[in-house]
């Protein structure tokens, strides 16, 4: 009977398939997640919380749900030294330096074992940290920005002085020569070539922002750029430019203000008319398939703006990339086993629940 059972099972596979090209099975794949409670790169309260409120929400045990290995290696933590070398217009120079350089150790640490680092940010300061790691692990490293600001800004150009709008040009190689001395950043060096960088969700750029990503065809989608092609499309493009022979590590730099403020409204610089979650899902689960995921930040969730709704909206935004980014599938992912259960086969004396009548004694 059974085996009848599994024939038909069989002739069925055959003939619907299941899930044809996206057929995604089970990963166990090994993950490091540290959290980076890093608030100096910006000015409002609260984004420094967002690691431990993404712990509480259970954002660990959806990654495990995936199927993944997850050891969370905790927060980082650093000692602040002193410096009386003040750089203009880089607020809290001395703390970003001394906390990226933790960073940047744990990164490499994990990416050299072999595991998808995860960083829980923190602003995207946090990223001058996480990159620089990935870079001295794998050498070679194609950088996608998902982001409603391109953070390309340098002490010269920055309308704030906030360092979160300053990562990506303390990263690109091309841009070394427009920094001073930047003190305490010595073991940060912008090895990265600004052509392995791109761009998707851009929708708020300063002029000399626009103006460096014009001066060295930088590979930046905005969100028309969505519209125009879709996002599958703008990221294939952008792949193709910023890693044109597929061989290199990939880092993804997930900033939630990619996202539409109606889709992650707890955030410190929200820009309205962004990627929904559905486009944004999308991009990652399409990086995840890639195969050179080695790396992923998500920053500037900041529990402490908006309402309760706002921030439990949010989390679960921030919750779906990280479940996509550990190769969470919308497509579904087959089980580790190779077919359905089959019933079991009801054993030939079934335990009764009322006791069986004792034998009769023979007096
Ligand atoms: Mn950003």
């Amino acid at each position: 009977m059974a085996s009848v059972k599994v024939i038909h099972l069989l002739q069925n596979v055959a003939a619907r398939g299941v899930g044809g090209a996206k057929n995604v099975r089970h990963f166990h794949q090994k993950v490091g997640v540290i959290g980076v409670p890093f608030d100096k790169g910006q000015v409002k309260e609260g984004v420094g919380q967002a690691p431990d409120e993404l712990r509480r929400a259970g954002v660990i045990e959806s990654m495990r749900a995936v199927g993944c290995e997850v050891t969370d290696y905790g927060n980082i933590t650093y000692e602040f030294k002193q410096d009386n070398k003040k750089v203009s217009n880089m607020i809290h120079l001395e703390h970003i330096a001394a906390c990226q350089e933790e960073v940047s150790k744990k990164v490499q640490e994990i990416v050299s074992r072999g595991e998808l680092c995860v960083t829980l940010g923190g602003d995207h300061t946090v990223s001058i940290g996480t990159v620089d790691g990935h870079q001295k692990a794998k050498g070679d490293l194609a950088l996608l920005w998902v982001d409603a600001h391109a953070d390309l800004n340098t002490n010269a150009t920055s309308p704030s002085g906030n360092v979160h709008g300053m990562p990506v040009a303390l990263l690109a190689r091309e841009l070394a020569d427009y920094w001073p001395y930047l003190p305490g950043m010595d073991w940060q060096m912008p090895r990265i070539s600004i052509r392995n960088i791109g761009y998707i969700g851009l929708r708020d750029l300063d002029a000399y922002e626009r103006l460096t990503i014009d001066k060295w065809g930088v590979a930046a989608y905005g969100m028309d750029d969505v519209l125009r092609l879709g996002a599958l499309e703008a990221l294939r493009q952008i792949r193709r430019r910023i890693d044109p022979r597929q061989r290199r590590s990939l880092h993804l730099s997930f900033d939630v203000d990619s996202l539409d403020p109606l889709e992650a409204p707890s955030t410190g610089t929200p820009v309205r008319g962004g990627l929904s979650l559905r486009e944004a899902l999308a991009l990652v689960e399409e990086v995840r398939r890639s195969g050179r995921l080695a790396a992923v930040d998500l920053v500037e969730f900041n529990p402490a703006v908006g309402d309760a709704r706002d921030r439990a909206t949010t989390v679960e935004a921030c919750r779906s990339v990280l479940r996509a980014a550990c190769g969470h599938s919308r497509s579904g992912a087959l089980p580790p086993d190779e077919d359905l259960p089959l019933p079991r086969t009801p054993s030939p004396n079934p335990p009764s629940l009322t006791p069986s009548p004792s034998p009769k004694k023979t007096s």
